[in-house]
């Protein structure tokens, strides 16, 4: 079972109902906060932090960042995060490896990045010419600014071209902004933005990385069963920390059945998370692609059950995602 026993898919005001519950539930050890740039369309971000005296925020200990959804339609990604943080109070309590673990770091979950594209995506249903399905694969944000006038007007999910609105969140940070596989068109899936950090939600993160001591990040995305490290861009050099890079993804893939590799392997990327992170502070960052074949299967189908190792589905190896994520945080931990 999930450390929360959730049996379905979480809709935005359940994550934001249980991140205060959470904290409400835990003080000292739990601490909810909103991240500081709304959204596009008003919403806040909402994170946890979870950490002995975690209300005392200038212990110096290393942060441990794991966060979900910076493309709306990969619900699993949320899943896996907020299991995560139900993890660490659960194993904080009872004592053992995580009570340590927790006790030497500082640990923050943002579940979902993009809440407003989340929220689209979760709630699609028809409108005008568009299918419920249209809503639904909804990938970007709402940012509705660069598109032609005509769409300028109304929300983000106002035809025509609703699912076309927006930046794609994870080609607008700065590393290599501006380079290959990024689109320059408003209305591509791969939107890159008018300029680095042209969103609120990568403003959001920027601003978290930057004014905590972040050593250790997880970007969760779907799908393909993979542990991504930089670089993005097959013409950029390994970085110098490759071999231990290296050996830290290989270790993670080796507990959840994923492929390791640099995610220029994949394909081409700029302006995506850890391409930012990594080289901007020299914290190790991965992106995660949970599950095999679909952006957001159905909770019976196991993608979300593989947080545990447990389930059936393929790429669900020894100890699941559960199990890389201690390693990152072991990772976050030493000495
Ligand atoms: O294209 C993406 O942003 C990611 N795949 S997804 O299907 N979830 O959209 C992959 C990004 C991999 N590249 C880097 N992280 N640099
Ligand atoms: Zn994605």
């Amino acid at each position: 079972a999930l450390p929360s026993g959730r049996t379905s898919y979480r809709h935005l005001y359940e994550y934001d109902y249980e991140i205060k519950d959470l904290a409400r539930r835990n003080p000292g050890l739990v601490k909810a906060f909103t991240l500081p740039n709304t959204t596009w369309e008003g919403r806040e971000v909402g994170a946890l932090e979870i950490g002995t005296d975690v209300d005392n925020a200038a212990d110096g200990k290393a942060v441990n960042v794991l966060m979900g959804v910076h493309h709306a339609r990969e619900w699993p990604a949320g899943e896996h995060a907020m299991e995560w943080a139900h993890e660490l109070v659960k194993g904080y309590k009872a004592g053992g490896e995580l009570r340590s673990l927790v006790g030497k770091t500082r640990n923050i979950v943002i579940p979902i990045v993009n809440v407003d594209g989340f929220s689209i995506s979760r709630e699609a249903e028809p409108k005008g010419d568009f299918s419920r399905f249209d809503y639904e694969m909804k990938r970007k944000n709402c940012n509705v600014n660069d598109s032609p006038e005509a769409y300028r007007t109304g929300v983000c999910k106002a035809n025509p071209a609703g699912r076309q609105r927006g930046t794609d969140p994870n080609r607008n940070y700065a590393g290599f902004w501006g380079g290959a596989g990024a689109s320059t068109a408003w209305s591509s899936d791969t939107y890159r933005g008018s300029a680095p950090f042209s969103e609120p939600e990568t403003r959001n993160i920027r601003s978290l990385v930057s004014t905590r001591q972040v050593t250790n990040l997880i970007t969760l995305h779907t799908y393909s069963n993979l542990v991504l490290r930089v670089p993005g861009v097959a013409d950029v050099r390994p970085p110098l920390d490759e071999p231990v890079y290296k050996a830290l993804g290989d270790k993670m893939a080796s507990r959840n059945g994923y492929t390791s590799q640099p995610s220029w392997m994949l394909y081409d990327t700029t302006g995506s998370t850890e391409d930012w992170s990594y080289f901007a502070t020299g914290g190790f960052g991965f992106t995660f692609e949970i599950g095999t074949s679909e952006f957001h299967p159905t909770f019976e189908s196991g993608v979300v059950a593989e947080y545990t190792g447990t389930a059936p589905a393929a790429g669900a190896g020894k100890g699941g995602n559960r199990q890389a994520f201690i390693d990152m945080l072991t990772n976050a931990a030493t000495p």
